[in-house]
């Protein structure tokens, strides 16, 4: 699949795209990533892709030109607007992303895009979480990770839908490896005890445990058995 990431900050991804699994997924042609610069798509001399907002206030707001221009010369593409009034960003988004032959990932900086980008041009918003960013860079950077590493044949071997974390609604058991203890923090006994359905109850306990203690709002919709 292709995924084109619109950003006055092409700079920003050049060790994301190198690295781990997001370099192996374009290396191996399952992935192409293209860096798209709106101040490419002005047509002043200073390539102004930020004004004052209407209705007054602080800061400064992305104009609507350069984006427009630069997202009808990618016609057919899934357009995502990264924005912290967004949709709150969950597995099923990545999901449903990694079908897709053409996704376009729109980056804002200063106070945000010209809501007209959203209303007209997108199919969606969405937000990393309930925290603020200085743009939608590292939101974009975090969703292109999250579907690469769902591409047919990316992974050694394929996602699937009983071991993935979040599928069924509960976290993940804690992870342990050698040695078998370390400046007195012993590994739990029961991982070393070769009982493999003894091992395996006590991981359930404990993803049980750790999303009823941490997060209660998915225990309230787990997949129940
Ligand atoms: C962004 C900004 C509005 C204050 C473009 C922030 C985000 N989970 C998330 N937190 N923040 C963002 C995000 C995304 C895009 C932009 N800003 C700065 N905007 C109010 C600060 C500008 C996501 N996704």
């Amino acid at each position: 699949m292709k995924v084109s990431v619109l950003t006055i900050f092409p700079g920003f991804f050049s060790t994301p795209l190198e690295t781990s699994i997001v370099a192996r997924a374009i290396d191996g042609g399952a992935l192409d990533v293209e860096l798209v610069d709106p101040r490419d798509y002005t047509a002043d001399a200073h390539r102004t892709v930020d004004d004052a907002p209407f209705g007054g206030g602080a800061g400064m707001v992305m104009k609507v030109e350069p984006l427009h221009r630069a997202i009808a010369e990618r016609p057919g593409a899934r357009v995502v607007v990264l924005t912290p009034s967004g949709t709150p960003l969950v597995q099923e988004h990545l999901d449903r992303w990694a079908t897709e032959e053409h996704l376009l990932l729109v980056c804002g900086r200063y106070e945000g895009i010209d809501q007209r980008v959203a209303d007209n041009l997108a199919h969606e918003e969405v937000s990393l979480g309930d925290f603020v960013l200085a743009g939608g860079e590292v939101a974009a950077a975090a969703i292109v990770e999250g579907v690469a590493r769902l591409l047919p044949g990316v992974l050694g071997n394929p996602i699937s839908a009983e071991t993935e974390s979040f599928r069924d609604g509960l976290l993940e058991e804690p992870q342990y490896t050698r040695p078998a203890e370390y400046e007195g923090w012993p590994v739990p006994d029961v991982l070393l005890s070769g009982d493999h359905a003894k091992i395996a109850a006590w991981r359930q306990r404990q993803r049980e445990e750790r999303t009823q203690q941490r997060r209660p709002d998915l225990w309230e919709r787990r997949a129940k058995e």
